[in-house]
């Protein structure tokens, strides 16, 4: 089996600066040592020109940051991992911030129109251009690939309604805004709070989700973390820290309960950003990020 992991130095789906230089870091960490004694073929593919800006922005007259440079940045993204996908490996895409994740969802909705995504996040990300208090792109992925930011900005008329409210869930949310919470409940996908996660505990809050877009696991899966989603008190280096995230084995257990399934074809881990936290936090944060990858990638305990 094949993976390529895909650096994807990108930042501008939100204000802090950082999150570009995350790839960099978690490459380090040794990850791809970490598959390779896993028995995989790695391949590591670099994608640099997206840290590069576009000289203007667009003309979208929504009060979007930088949304050309967002969008330019996830088409690029988007061809490099449809690329990967297409010679049937499986991808880490390293970020970068979470607006990536109209380059990944777009991606793995075209080579795998079947799968599903399970998305793992302090926030639901599915904020409409309109709805966002914040501008920041990185709280609207969702709504672009489900096809709820209406009307489109004009700089994202190229990405596609690829998914349905059918095949996506959530695990982890603590931060979701009014505009979300409508649109989550509208549609009715699944989502799992932290809430849920300890009322149930992670182990029925997994089967929970997979159950509803996963039942038979007949489809491909994608898998995206942002690693806001773990407890800041390990993963300090990340944008927007929110407290009672998962703790170490909950995550751990999200990613082993889908390297069970052997249907992972798509792995994101986003909101790494070294420069928010001290050596030690710094530290701590990317070892989540390593682990997630190599649990992911089955692993085994004993
Ligand atoms: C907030 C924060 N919902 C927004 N989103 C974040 O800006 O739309 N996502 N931080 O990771
Ligand atoms: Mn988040
Ligand atoms: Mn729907
Ligand atoms: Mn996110």
């Amino acid at each position: 089996r094949n993976v390529s992991l895909i650096k994807l130095p990108f930042g501008a789906g939100q204000k802090k600066a950082g999150v570009e230089e995350a790839p960099e870091y978690i490459m380090n960490s040794g990850v791809d040592k970490d598959l390779k004694k896993l028995g995989y073929n790695v391949e590591v593919v670099d994608v640099p020109e997206l840290k590069k800006a576009p000289a203007e922005e667009g003309p979208s007259s929504k009060q979007l940051y930088r949304p050309l440079y967002v969008s330019t940045a996830c088409q690029r993204a988007k061809n490099v991992i449809a690329g990967e996908l297409s010679k049937g490996s499986a991808v880490v895409n390293i970020g970068g911030d979470h607006s990536l994740g109209i380059a990944t969802v777009s991606a793995v909705q075209e080579v795998h129109p079947t799968s599903c995504l399970l998305w793992i996040d302090a926030h639901a990300d599915i904020n409409t251009p309109d709805s966002s208090p914040s501008g920041n792109l990185h709280g609207c992925p969702v709504s672009l690939v489900l096809g709820y930011a209406k009307p489109v900005p004009p700089e994202f008329e190229w990405v596609k309604t690829c998914i349905d409210s059918g095949r996506v869930a959530y695990i982890g949310l603590r931060d979701v805004d009014p505009g979300e919470r409508m649109l989550l409940r509208q549609h009715n996908i699944p989502f799992f709070t932290m809430h849920h996660v300890d009322k149930y505990g992670i182990g029925r809050v997994v089967e929970m989700a997979m159950a509803a877009i996963n039942p038979d696991n007949l489809r491909p899966t994608h898998l995206s973390v942002d690693v806001d989603s773990v407890d800041p008190s390990i993963v300090p280096a990340t944008g927007t820290r929110v407290k009672g995230g998962l703790t170490f084995r909950e995550i751990m257990y999200i990613c082993e309960a889908v390297a069970e399934t052997r249907t992972l074809v798509a792995l994101d881990v986003v909101e790494v950003n070294p420069l928010l936290s001290d050596k030690e936090g710094c530290e701590s944060t990317i070892s989540v990020a390593r682990s997630v990858i190599r649990t992911s990638f089955g692993l085994q305990l004993v």
